[in-house]
């Protein structure tokens, strides 16, 4: 546990859509030690019977204000979650919703700008007066085309409009939070791995951040 705040070694893995978060969360499932919460996918496909990231694809103006204000809901619940072990890793956080998801969305005017101001606002409360803060994220970097490729191939149903376009702005604005340090708060320090590398070679890559993870993980 983390001495100060006693709470949990706290790890965000964050990265482009299909960047290979999830593979990168399943190669930990043999640590005993470590608490893997993955993002809540499948809760924003059915909310009471609605499938939101349908939604808000088939039609973003109408439905990109629900569809994230559902995402920081069901993400302040995973930063909250109390774990029993000494290391917990989060499958992206509240920032990339911000800096990345919300961020891109008022840029290119899918939010009003009235709807973006409730979003900021509901993210700098949460920021402010509730406990989300991290240890180190693990920054999956994966080019663009390679990102959009997996996409195709992986064919969730609601993602096959996604354009190669929007991944390439959301890669830039994943950049700019934790690499360039332009764009929001970095909230901890950053290790970046190639997620670029294929199955056969991305478990080495994995490896890297092992030692980082598990010293805390006793
Ligand atoms: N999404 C979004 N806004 C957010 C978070 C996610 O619009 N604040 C969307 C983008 C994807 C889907 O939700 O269509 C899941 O995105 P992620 O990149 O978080 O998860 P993946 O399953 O794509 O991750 P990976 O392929 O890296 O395992």
């Amino acid at each position: 546990m983390n001495a100060v705040s006693k709470r949990p070694f706290t790890v965000f893995v964050e990265g482009n859509i299909g960047s290979g978060k999830t593979t990168f969360l399943e190669h930990f499932c043999q640590f005993e030690d470590i608490t893997l919460l993955t993002e809540p996918v499948e809760e924003w496909r059915n909310l009471n019977g609605w499938n939101l990231l349908d939604l808000m694809y088939k039609d973003p103006t109408k439905w990109a204000m629900a569809f994230q204000s559902y995402v920081s809901l069901t993400m302040l619940d995973m930063h909250c979650k109390l774990t029993p072990t000494p290391v917990k890793l989060m499958e992206r956080s509240l920032y990339s919703a911000r800096y990345c998801f919300v961020e891109q969305m008022m840029r290119n005017g899918t939010l009003h700008p009235a709807q973006f101001a409730v979003l900021d606002e509901w993210f700098r409360f949460i920021h402010h007066n509730i406990p989300i803060a991290a240890d180190l994220i693990v920054y999956l970097k994966a080019t663009p085309a390679v990102a959009y490729e997996r996409i195709k191939k992986r064919a969730r149903s609601e993602e096959q409009c996604v354009p190669l376009s929007y991944l390439e702005s959301l890669h830039k604005l994943h950049e700019d939070w934790l690499v360039h340090r332009t764009l929001g708060e970095c909230p901890a320090p950053v290790l970046v791995l190639d997620a670029d590398l294929d199955l056969s070679q991305i478990t080495e890559e994995y490896k890297k951040s092992e030692h980082q993870i598990l010293r805390h993980a006793v």
